[in-house]
């Protein structure tokens, strides 16, 4: 596992924006997954755009494949300055920003579509604006699909049979107790030291969209796979609140509208990915139980709502996400 001072060290022999001339500007962006990811491929679509509309005064260089470390660090850096640009999921960031919980809530949203509504408009906005307090600048959302439970030991058909099952969550409280309120030990565990993990037994199953399960190679070792579906916390780029301040408002427009722009191009290749994923799972033979019902997995973890919504502020989030919904369905 890399430290934040390997980071640091690693990151000393690469010229940074302040050490380059003030004509130019080298942005160093960070992602836990390898060059051919979708989040990846849109941070390069980024670089580019942005390579382009400033007329290669600024450039991003991209690290990918988690070199410069896990989501909780990286983020860590990102906000004394270390590390420019940061593509993480939402969930590490629950412990930094309170608002960003909403979005993480089981069963917050019916499908994608309301998914992407609700980041897109107000509620979006002011999320990625709540972060700034915290040392971060929101620039945008990119997709992560939903969130769904994978094992080595039997297939999930309902509640009861998470119970016991060591699943390794992320670094969010959130998730912990999404997992115990299910009936499952939960053990938080940076993304890095899954597969080993699951290799060595030391835990049974995890929780993942197709894409991740598949890239890691996760669905090797832990074969069955059910689509509870029960988070759909998406990936949100930030930027260091540090170099942000160094910047002319003309530099952070043409920064927001390069990752603005990133966004669509990343929900297109979301999509292709989602389906080679799960097409490649499902050629390798994994027991994938894709018809369920979520009923009882949706009524198991109400007692989060009562537990993470505890402020009037949260809670009128949740009932503003569940408005624009064009299910009808409450949530827990
Ligand atoms: C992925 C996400 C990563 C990371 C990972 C995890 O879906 O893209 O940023 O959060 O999940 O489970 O740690």
């Amino acid at each position: 596992m890399r430290t934040i001072l390997a980071t640091l060290a690693l990151l000393c022999g690469f010229p940074s924006g302040a050490a380059s001339s003030a004509e130019s500007l080298v942005l160093r962006a960070a992602d836990t997954h390898p060059f051919d990811y979708p989040t990846v491929r849109a941070l390069q679509f980024m670089a580019d755009h942005l390579k382009q509309t400033s007329n290669g005064r600024l450039s991003m260089k991209i690290f990918p494949g988690g070199q410069l470390g896990e989501e909780k660090d990286t983020l860590e850096i990102t906000i004394f300055g270390g590390i420019d640009i940061n593509r993480v999921n939402l969930a590490p960031l629950n412990a930094i920003v309170p608002d960003t919980i909403v979005l993480a809530m089981p069963f917050v949203f019916d499908s994608v579509e309301h998914m992407r509504t609700v980041v897109d408009g107000s509620i979006g906005n002011e999320i990625l604006a709540a972060l700034e307090p915290h040392g971060l600048i929101g620039l945008a959302y990119y997709d992560s699909g939903a969130r769904s439970f994978y094992n080595l030991v039997r297939p999930i058909l309902a509640p009861k049979d998470l119970k016991g099952l060591k699943i390794r969550v992320q670094n969010s409280e959130l998730f912990v107790e999404m997992v115990r309120s299910l009936g499952a030990n939960p053990t938080p565990m940076n993304f890095g030291e899954v597969y080993e993990s699951l290799m060595l037994g030391t835990i049974d199953g995890s929780e993942n969209n197709w894409p991740s399960y598949e890239s890691t190679g996760h669905y090797k070792v832990a074969p069955f796979y059910t689509r509870t579906e029960h988070s759909m916390a998406p990936e949100v780029l930030v930027m260091s609140r540090y170099r942000w301040r160094q910047l002319g408002s003309e530099d952070q427009a043409l920064i927001r509208d390069a990752a603005r722009k990133s966004v669509a191009v990343m929900r297109g290749l979301w999509s292709q990915r989602v389906q080679l994923s799960r097409d490649v799972v499902l050629a390798n033979g994994n027991y994938v139980v894709e018809q369920l019902d979520k009923e009882a997995f949706r009524e198991a973890v109400g007692g989060v709502y009562q537990e993470f919504l505890s402020t009037p502020e949260l809670r009128y989030y949740v009932q503003r996400i569940r408005a624009a919904s064009t299910d009808t369905k409450d949530a827990p």
